[in-house]
């Protein structure tokens, strides 16, 4: 039996949330056989039992699972026999410290180059509720938000420094072959590559190669995907 996935959707069903994505790749790692349910904002009260409130949440044969971590954790305990997204006990301790980085450096930068993008790619139902609950978040309006980004771009690229070097002399974050540390940072590139034409790497970045192979990886899986830039 396949297990569920219900992934954060837009129009035209674009897949385009990081935190599913992280966990998208953590499945096809695993070898996993998945279905994924596409799931607007405005439908996740509607899901399971009405209370949660997040994406991603799993089903696996009627074990719901929400948090990305938690689900990341989860896979690796009930799979043992499957690939490692960790690398044992040490590279758990250290994905958890890339887990902070991506979500308060990366995912926090990117989202401020795409919020508007993110809104144009949802679903009439969607807006709505994105931009009131997200410019209630943020204390400005989407436009605020996003306006002005060419500025910002030079100290994204200077962010990503740590990662450029790292990628210098290994072809994944995990070494030789990828470990969910890449999905992390994987997750927080392909969200904006799925909603939007601004592009946050030079052709030249590393960084750019390595996303490249992402993309490659688990037979095509990210480079699939829909993109509303298609
Ligand atoms: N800590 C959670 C965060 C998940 C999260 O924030 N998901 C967003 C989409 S990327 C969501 O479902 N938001 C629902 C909403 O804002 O109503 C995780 O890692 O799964």
């Amino acid at each position: 039996v396949a297990i569920v996935l219900y992934d954060l959707a837009g129009k035209d069903g674009v897949r385009f949330s990081p935190n599913c994505w992280r966990t998208r790749m953590a499945l096809a790692h695993k070898g996993l056989d998945t279905e994924t349910r596409a799931t607007r904002f405005t439908e996740i009260p509607g899901i399971l039992d009405g209370t949660q409130k997040t994406l991603p949440i799993i089903d696996d044969c009627g074990k719901i699972i929400s948090d990305s971590w938690v689900i990341a954790n989860y896979l690796e305990k009930a799979y043992p026999d499957r690939p490692s997204l960790f690398g044992g006990a040490g590279g758990r301790a250290l994905t958890e410290f890339m887990l902070t980085w991506c979500n308060s450096v990366v995912q926090s930068a990117i989202i401020s180059f795409i919020i508007l993008d993110i809104h144009d790619a949802l679903t009439a139902e969607d807006r709505a509720y994105f931009r009131t609950s997200r410019e209630a978040r943020f204390g400005k309006t989407l436009e605020a938000m996003q306006g002005g980004r060419e500025a910002r771009l030079e100290s994204f690229r200077a962010a990503l420094q740590p990662l450029r070097l790292h990628l210098k002399t290994q072809a994944f974050l995990g070494g030789a072959t990828p470990l969910y540390a890449d999905y992390l940072v994987f997750g927080a590139l392909q969200w904006a590559r799925t909603v939007s034409r601004f592009a946050l790497l030079d052709d030249t970045d590393p960084v750019s190669a390595w996303f490249d192979r992402c993309l490659d990886l688990h037979g095509g899986l990210g480079r699939r995907a829909a993109s509303i830039c298609q």
